[in-house]
């Protein structure tokens, strides 16, 4: 019924997900580190199309030229020998103590041109390596106090950095869009951009807004409370769903990062119902983490089962959207006729307040008893989730 993941699925996989040594902060790691070259061998067999990289996870930190271009090339031919593309990357502005108070949005002027210096150079090699979309968390572009920040004065560096990063890619001629990554928390007390609204919001400030979109993650938003289809359904709308980190959270707690599908299962159906079916064809990239109780192969297992659950999904949102009683109902419901205008073709707001029938003639009573079958329309879903329709 539901078969094996195939390229056309394009599922794609961060390095640091699998490669999680799943040191927490409270314990140490329980995993050897992977080879990236490893990595890309065994995500290939497993059926998915894409891997994904923070800098870092490719080059540690502090590398010098020859050791970088070492393991760029190693990288590079594990890709030819796979097929695996290189859809995205990003930069890891989080790890190293230099970033403790956050990267472009730090109190510390060099720290921030070095961040940005940082972002640039693998800006090049994601471009080299076939890249199209480079991600931005600003995990800690943040505070613990009030006091430490000027939220203003930080905005402004931060739409200073953002712009500073666009120009560059279009200096260079890059196939490159920018998405910012939201997340209201974790590792800092409160993180700038929490939510995917203010990304947009923020967004529509920048010089070359054009060019940058957002990369939302499940349980960042479930973290924050929010439903994350209804901020999908915005992202969507608003033409910035650039990328999606797709995994798993049990509502506002730690960031979870759980195999995609194994928190809110409810939300998840609809998630891939609205991705397969309302106009997103790019990457269905996880940012997972294999739980800390798992050995090297239960991270693959763990892998496998983020593509397996989101198939299955696929699946049962597919046979929900063919079932002639779920069409049914959703006319029943209604839900066609939020998809037609208010008002007539020309028409003005005089027009409506000379129309007797929307006003004077409006029965409210009559309409305020009819129900609108969302009961029915929400178990035909819950079926079709289970398998039971
Ligand atoms: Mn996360």
């Amino acid at each position: 019924m539901v078969g094996t993941p195939v390229a056309e699925d394009k599922f794609s996989f961060g390095l640091w997900t699998v490669g999680w040594r799943a040191n927490d902060p409270f314990g140490e790691p329980t995993r050897a580190a992977l080879d990236p070259v490893e990595t890309v061998h065994r995500l290939a067999e497993l059926g998915a199309w894409g891997v994904t990289f923070h800098d870092d996870d490719l080059i540690p930190f502090g590398s010098d030229d020859s050791e970088r271009a070492r393991r760029i090339s190693r990288f590079r031919a594990a890709l030819d020998e796979t097929g695996l593309v290189v859809p995205m990357a990003t930069t890891n502005l989080f790890t190293h103590p230099v970033f403790k108070d956050g990267a472009l949005t730090s109190n510390d002027r060099d720290i921030r041109r070095f961040a940005l210096r940082k972002v640039m150079r693998n800006m090049d090699l994601a471009a080299e390596l076939g890249a199209t979309t480079y991600v931005l968390w600003g995990g800690r572009e943040g505070s613990e106090t009030d006091a430490a920040k000027t939220v203003s004065a930080a905005l402004d560096r931060y739409r200073e950095g953002i712009d500073t990063l666009a120009r560059y890619v279009l200096d260079q001629g890059y196939d490159l869009r920018l998405a910012l990554e939201p997340k209201p928390n974790e590792p800092r007390g409160d993180i700038l951009l929490p939510t995917i609204g203010h990304a947009l919001a923020f967004i529509s400030t920048l010089e070359h807004h054009e060019l940058v979109g957002v990369n939302p993650e499940v349980g960042h938003e479930q973290m924050a409370g929010l439903n994350f289809v209804h901020g999908i359904g915005q992202a969507l709308w608003q033409g910035k769903l650039f990328h999606i980190d797709l995994n798993g959270q049990h509502g506002p707690r730690y960031d979870q990062d759980l195999v995609f599908g194994h928190g809110d299962v409810l939300s998840a159906f609809f998630l891939v119902d609205l991705l397969e079916h309302g106009g997103y064809d790019g990457p269905r990239h996880f940012d997972f983490k294999p739980p800390r109780t798992e050995d090297a192969e239960g991270v693959w297992d763990s892998a496998a089962a983020c593509m397996r659950s989101y198939l299955l999904l696929r699946e049962r949102a597919r046979s929900f959207r063919a079932d002639p009683r779920v069409i049914e109902a959703l006319e029943q419901s209604r839900v066609p006729e939020l998809s037609r205008p208010t008002l007539l073709d020309g028409e003005s707001p005089a027009d409506l307040l000379a129309d007797r029938a929307a006003f004077e003639d409006f029965d409210a009573e009559a309409a305020a008893r009819r129900g609108y079958g969302y009961a029915r329309l929400s178990q035909l879903a819950f079926d079709h989730l289970l398998g039971e329709a």
